[in-house]
């Protein structure tokens, strides 16, 4: 059956690739499909929100080249973070260029993402060949890949014959392509051509999501946990302004009780898509 019909638990068995497993795995241990988006400039709101959070999210997202007071040390606190709350991190870099120079850029640079995400993602504009970049640093790593297949943004240009090429991609390297950014699940597309649909496993991951707004002023799209999880079958809710809000100066108790309210959110739409 279509993997959104199964436990995360179940599905953290049977996976094969080590990063996915460890994901689902920590889903089904702090009952969490919530993903933060750590979208801010300075280190010091960076760790304290990751810090409140922590124990609500299965998976942090990091855009870390938007800090400010960037430093290798924010790694090994990011790290420290990673175990004591128990999540994965995610760098959302969308590499989106030939496989030599995305392989640069994952493994070397000021970041060194492949270093410490245990999951990144890419754009599947330049074809299969990303995914051999990507995987040729990744995979000895034992990271995952999630390809965008779909956005959020409103007038997203990744829509049917782009987003069935994304899927096709996927399939190919089910290796190291864990998953998708995506709105919807992607099973049912070009299920005609190949015989691998049946047990794949992928990871439905989706921005655009909030309880209270229902856009911004730069063509972000929200939908509820409700919508994402329940009715679209997807797996993971990424939240960011809708936890962690929209001013300059960052309250960390709200924020924690936005985590709280969005994971209750999260959880309560996944059970009630297991009991359909
Ligand atoms: P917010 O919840 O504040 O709108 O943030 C959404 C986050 O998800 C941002 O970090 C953005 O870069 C990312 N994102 C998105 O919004 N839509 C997509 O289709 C893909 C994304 O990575």
């Amino acid at each position: 059956s279509s993997p959104h019909l199964r436990s995360y638990e179940d599905r953290a068995q049977k996976h094969n690739n080590p990063a996915a497993r460890a994901l689902l795995y920590l889903m089904a241990k702090k009952k969490t499909n919530l993903s933060v988006s750590v979208d801010v400039t300075r280190k010091k709101d960076f760790l304290a929100i990751i810090d409140a959070v922590g124990p609500y999210v299965c998976l942090i997202k990091t855009h870390i080249d938007i800090l400010e007071d960037y430093d290798p040390s924010i790694i090994e606190d990011l790290q420290a973070l990673s175990n004591e709350h128990e999540f994965l991190i995610f760098e959302d870099r969308k590499f989106a260029d030939i496989g030599n120079t995305v392989a640069l850029q994952y493994s070397s640079g000021v970041y060194k993402i492949a270093s410490w995400a245990h999951i990144t993602n890419a754009h599947a504009v330049p074809g299969p060949s990303i995914i051999a970049g990507l995987a040729s640093v990744g995979l000895p790593l034992e990271r995952g890949l999630i390809l965008l297949a779909e956005m959020s943004s409103k007038g997203a240009l990744a829509t049917g014959a782009y987003t069935e090429d994304a899927v096709r991609m996927a399939r190919a390297r089910r290796d190291f392509v864990v998953g998708f950014i995506a709105q919807h699940r992607m099973e049912t597309i070009g299920a005609r051509d190949t015989d691998s649909v049946g047990d794949e496993d992928f990871l439905i991951l989706s921005p655009g999501v909030g309880l209270d707004a229902k856009g911004d002023a730069m063509g972000q799209q929200y939908r509820t946990p409700a919508e994402v999880v329940t009715d679209c079958g997807c797996d993971v809710i990424i939240v960011g302004r809708g936890i962690i809000g929209t001013g300059r100066d960052i309250d960390v108790g709200e924020v924690q009780r936005q985590a709280q309210r969005y994971q209750v959110a999260g959880w309560e739409a996944y059970e009630r898509r297991l009991s359909r």
